[in-house]
């Protein structure tokens, strides 16, 4: 496993589970307590940005309140040790990787940054965003959470396909395979004869080469001994 030239990893809720963070599809998760429809797509910030913004208030302060666990140390370790190439691609828009001190691709945006609808600016963000929160560029109360929502393009595809093309490991945790294009990752991957593993509570796909069950403070740390050989 060790000499894996150039690792690709796909990491999605249930890596921060364990420090607290609510995943989406598990049960009591977040598409239990709310609709996709109300929160998650243009249309719905179109149609009640109070109700929107409110929920990506809450949930901001959720994440700046949380601590890494021991997946984000083991991950960040990997990234920092590991001989080879280890690219982080996170559907998470939690900061819980950065506080670790891993250097992760947030393909669907981060809590802790706005976004300008007008003039597309991004900046760092903390506190309660709201209607009349200024963009710093244009002046224009046109801010919105910097999140991809449903039917709006991830971040940094060009860069992520270009890594998943030249991977020799790709590796999905805690993620439910659901959502594309973080869903075709692995077939991409596999497709050009990448080694394939999951690490999740439950096997999402048979497609996997291999497989460690469990929850991602277990299962993490003891798969990043191995590939570092320690
Ligand atoms: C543990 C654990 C522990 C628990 N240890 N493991 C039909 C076919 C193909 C595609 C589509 C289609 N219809 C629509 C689409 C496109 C759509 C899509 O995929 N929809 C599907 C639902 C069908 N995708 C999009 O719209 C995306 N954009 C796109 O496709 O652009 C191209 C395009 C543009 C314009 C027009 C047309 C196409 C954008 C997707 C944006 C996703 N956004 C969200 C919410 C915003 C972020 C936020 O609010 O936080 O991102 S949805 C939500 O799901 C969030 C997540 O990042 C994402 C993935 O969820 P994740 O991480 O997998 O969490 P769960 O809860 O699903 O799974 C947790 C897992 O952890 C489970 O497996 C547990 O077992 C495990 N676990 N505890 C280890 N301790």
């Amino acid at each position: 496993m060790s000499d894996h030239e150039k690792i690709v990893i796909l990491t999605g809720a249930g890596l921060s589970a364990e420090s607290g963070l609510s995943t989406f599809r598990d049960a009591g998760g977040l598409w239990a307590q709310h609709r996709i429809e109300d929160v998650a797509t243009p249309d719905a910030f179109a149609k009640d940005p109070a109700l929107v913004l409110d929920f990506y208030n809450k949930r901001r302060a959720q994440a700046a309140a949380a601590h890494p666990n021991a997946a984000h140390y083991a991950l960040a370790d990997l990234q920092q040790n590991h001989p080879g190439e280890v690219i982080l691609i996170t559907q998470n828009v939690d900061d819980l990787l950065e506080k670790a001190g891993a250097q992760p691709i947030h393909m669907h945006g981060a809590l802790a940054s706005a976004l300008c609808f007008h003039c597309k600016n991004r900046w760092t963000f903390t506190g309660d965003m709201h209607q009349t929160t200024p963009c710093p560029a244009c002046g224009r109360q046109t801010v919105r959470p910097d999140i991809v929502w449903f039917g709006e393009m991830p971040y940094s595809m060009d860069d992520i396909l270009t890594h998943l093309e030249t991977c020799t490991l790709f590796a999905s945790i805690g993620t439910s395979g659901r959502v594309y294009p973080a869903a075709g990752f692995a077939q991409l991957a596999q497709d050009i004869g990448a080694q394939t593993i999951e690490l999740n509570m439950e096997a999402t796909s048979p497609q996997f080469h291999a497989r460690r069950i469990g929850p991602a403070t277990d299962t993490l740390p003891k798969w990043v001994s191995d590939l570092l050989q320690r």
